[in-house]
C-alpha cells in the first residue's frame, strides 16, 4: 500500500512539477531574518551576511510559513561564514546531498534539515552547542554524523527515522537525552554514548533492528521506558556493578562488562571470531564506519590505523586459540 501511495505520489510530482517549472522565478532572491539568499540556475542556494537565518515552520499545523526556497529545486546548500544560526525548519525536505555548515553558526534549529531524504553527509562544526528537536529527523540517506563537543544535550527525535545511520559516537560533553533521539535507526549497528551521560531518554533505540551494540558509561543513573523496545540480538557493553549492568540483568539482556572487551573484537560481543573479521574489512571497505573505542580494539597493531594489516591479526589470533 505504502508502495502504491508513494507511485502516485512521484506521479503527482512528475505531472505537477512541469508547469511549475515554467513559473519558478530562478533564479530568486530574498531575504532570511538578518541574512540573505540566493538560489542560482544550478540549484545552488546560497546563505549570506551575518547574524541569525529567519525560522520557519516547522510541524504540520506550525503557524510559520515554510522557508522562501521551500519546494524549488535544490541541488546544493551553501551557508556563508558570518551565519550564526540555521533557522527552525530551514532546510525541511530540501533536494541537497552535502551542506557545508561554517564554523560561525552555533545552533541549529528545530527540524532545520528535517526529511531532507537525499541528504548523505553532513559535518557539523565545533562551534555548534545546540541543535534543536527532530533537527535530521528523516534523513533517511545519511550514514555518519558527527556531534561537536560543545554539545550537552541530545532533543528528541533528533536522529528519528535515519534509516543509513549506522555508528554514533556522542562526545563527552553529552550529559543529557530527550526522548526517541535514535527512534527507528534502522541501520544502527554501534553507538557509544561518551563519558558523561547521565540518562537514557525513553524509546532511544526503538526499532533499530541492527544494533549490535551499545556502550554505557558509568555515569548513567536513569533509564526512561522501552529503550530497546522491539529489537534483540545486540550487547550493552558497561561497567561492572553500574546502573546499566544492574538494568541488563534485571531485563535479561546480553551484556558484556568494559573490561572485558577482547583486543580484536571489534563488535564488542566479548567473543573473538570471523564476525569480527568481517566486520574490520568493511571497515576497511568503507562500507562500515567504527566508532573510536572500536577503532582502538580493532587496531591490533597500535599503529593508530584500522587497515588489512590488522585484519589478518585478528584471523591470525582466532587461528591460535582454535589451534590451542
Ligand atoms: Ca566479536
Ligand atoms: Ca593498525
Amino acid at each position: 500500500m505504502k508502495k502504491l501511495i508513494s507511485v502516485l505520489l512521484t506521479a503527482l510530482m512528475l505531472l505537477s512539477a512541469l508547469p511549475f517549472a515554467a513559473f519558478a522565478a530562478v533564479p530568486a532572491t530574498g531575504t532570511t531574518g538578518g541574512c540573505a539568499w540566493t538560489l542560482d540556475e544550478n540549484g545552488v542556494l546560497t546563505i549570506s551576511g551575518s547574524g541569525a537565518m529567519g525560522d520557519y515552520g516547522w510541524t504540520r499545523n506550525a503557524s510559520l510559513d515554510p522557508a522562501p526556497w521551500y519546494g524549488l529545486e535544490i541541488s546544493e546548500v551553501v551557508i556563508g561564514d558570518g551565519v550564526t544560526r540555521i533557522g527552525d525548519g530551514a532546510f525541511r525536505s530540501d533536494g541537497a546531498k552535502n551542506i557545508v555548515i561554517p564554523s560561525s553558526v552555533t545552533s541549529i534549529g528545530r527540524s532545520a534539515f528535517r526529511d531532507c531524504v537525499t541528504l548523505e553527509s553532513v559535518f557539523i562544526p565545533e562551534s555548534v552547542s545546540e541543535i534543536g528537536f527532530a533537527a535530521f529527523c528523516g534523513c533517511e540517506r545519511l550514514e555518519e554524523v558527527n556531534i561537536p563537543s560543545k554539545v550537552t544535550k541530545l532533543n528528541e527525535a533528533l536522529f528519528f527515522g535515519c534509516k543509513s545511520l549506522k555508528t554514533v559516537e556522542l562526545p563527552d560533553s553529552v550529559t543529557e537525552t530527550d526522548a526517541a533521539v535514535f527512534d527507528e535507526c534502522t541501520a544502527l549497528k554501534y553507538v557509544d554514548l561518551g563519558a558523561s551521560l547521565t540518562n537514557i531518554g525513553p524509546y532511544m533505540f526503538e526499532g533499530c533492528t541492527a544494533l549490535k551494540a551499545v556502550i554505557v558509561p558509568d555515569t548513567v543513573t536513569e533509564i526512561g521506558e522501552e529503550i530497546f523496545y522491539g529489537i534483540d540480538g545486540f550487547s550493552v557493553v558497561c561497567g561492572e556493578d553500574s546502573f546499566m549492568s544492574g538494568y541488563a540483568s534485571e531485563n535479561q539482556l546480553d551484556y558484556t562488562l568494559i573490561e572485558y572487551v577482547w583486543k580484536g573484537d571489534a563488535n564488542l560481543d566479548s567473543a573473538l571470531n570471523v564476525n569480527d573479521v568481517t566486520d574490520i574489512q568493511r571497515c576497511v571497505a568503507k562500507l562500515d564506519f567504527f566508532t573510536e573505542k572500536q577503532r582502538g580494539i580493532a587496531d591490533m597493531n597500535g599503529d593508530g590505523v584500522v587497515n588489512i594489516i590488522d585484519a589478518t591479526a585478528v584471523q591470525r589470533e582466532i587461528a591460535s586459540i582454535i589451534i590451542v
